[in-house]
């Protein structure tokens, strides 16, 4: 062998000594609980990661829970992380779990918003839209025979943390809140509103399905600060705490648990650098809720697309 390829050979060892093949025996065979959540992104990112972690080696479990619980699960190391944390719904429950000893494994790319929505036919009914002024001014052609004189406001499922009620109150709104079980109720209360070109005023978010297959926007209410949250003098009503919008740009987080990083620290490290975009994110709701996929079938799909994004995640 010549110096020159000797040399070569040399500079090659560290590169085979460190590229670990992608079926290595995981750090513990203990299964990682992965926290699965009831709106269709987060089951889908759930997968996809669960999926890229089996291809390491990984043993893994999916373990529904409700989406606030899920924080205080995390910090106690009953559950080792969700995907999903965003900022409008879950700021305050994620905080006191990393208080009490849950990681944050970091942001998406993915900017979020989650707050009331109306498709745009609303406007013509309600001049003025998106002021929530000009909504509450309207609030009688949102009336059912279940709100009486009240605007009907269609809800999240209680465990999305959202206060409306109290935002309602706080704004002093002549609106009532109907909360539904399951995102699914939502889609068939605006597909029915919208199939009749009825007021409807509904909880959405961005990034979702619902933008690619409806046109609408978001009430804009008094613009989010954190004070609003804690801080009664703060905002309009001098007595009261949520009288503000949600975040406009909120952020996407991991949250994790502490065992997760000491019992598997590369597939902690995995996990720190899976990333996803707001395109992405809509297209994972897609793929089930329009295109009719399996969670598992679609993470599939997105898996063999998008190789070169998830290839950098693996170390
Ligand atoms: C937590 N969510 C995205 C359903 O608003």
């Amino acid at each position: 062998m010549s110096f020159r390829k000797l040399l070569l050979a040399g500079a090659c060892l560290p590169m085979l000594v460190f590229a670990i093949p992608a079926n290595a025996a995981p750090e513990s065979t203990d299964p990682i609980k992965i926290v699965t959540n009831n709106w269709t992104s987060q089951v889908v990112l759930s997968n996809i990661i669960g999926q890229l972690l089996q291809q390491q080696g990984y043993n893994i479990e999916y373990k529904p829970s409700d989406t606030q619980l899920q924080f205080t699960a995390i910090a106690n190391n009953d559950m080792d992380f969700q995907i999903e944390v965003w900022e409008g719904s879950m700021a305050e429950s994620f905080a006191k779990s990393l208080a009490s000893g849950a990681i944050d494994y970091g942001a998406h790319d993915a900017v979020t918003r989650e707050d009331w929505w109306y498709p745009k036919y609303v406007k013509e009914v309600c001049p003025g839209l998106p002021d929530w002024k000009a909504l509450d001014a309207c609030a009688a052609k949102f009336a059912t025979a279940e709100t009486g004189a009240k605007g009907r406001f269609v809800g999240p499922p209680a465990d999305w943390g959202k206060h409306y009620s109290e935002r309602i109150q706080a704004l002093n709104m002549n609106f009532q809140e109907v909360p539904v079980g399951q995102a699914a109720t939502l889609w068939a209360e605006l597909q029915a509103a919208y199939d009749r070109k009825e007021p409807v005023v509904l909880f959405n978010w961005t990034p979702n399905f619902i933008e690619a297959k409806f046109d609408g926007e978001f009430v804009e209410f008094p613009k989010y600060e954190k004070a609003c949250l804690t801080d009664p003098k703060w905002g309009s009503n001098p007595d009261a705490v949520y009288d503000c919008g949600a975040p406009a740009s909120g952020y996407l987080k991991k949250v994790g648990s502490k065992e997760l990083a000491e019992k598997w620290p590369k597939a902690a490290e995995f996990l720190k650098k899976a990333n996803f975009s707001n395109a992405e994110i809509a297209k994972a709701a897609m793929m089930v809720d329009v295109d009719g996929m399996t969670p598992e079938d679609a993470a599939k799909k997105w898996i063999a697309d998008n190789e070169t994004i998830w290839k950098a995640w693996v170390n």
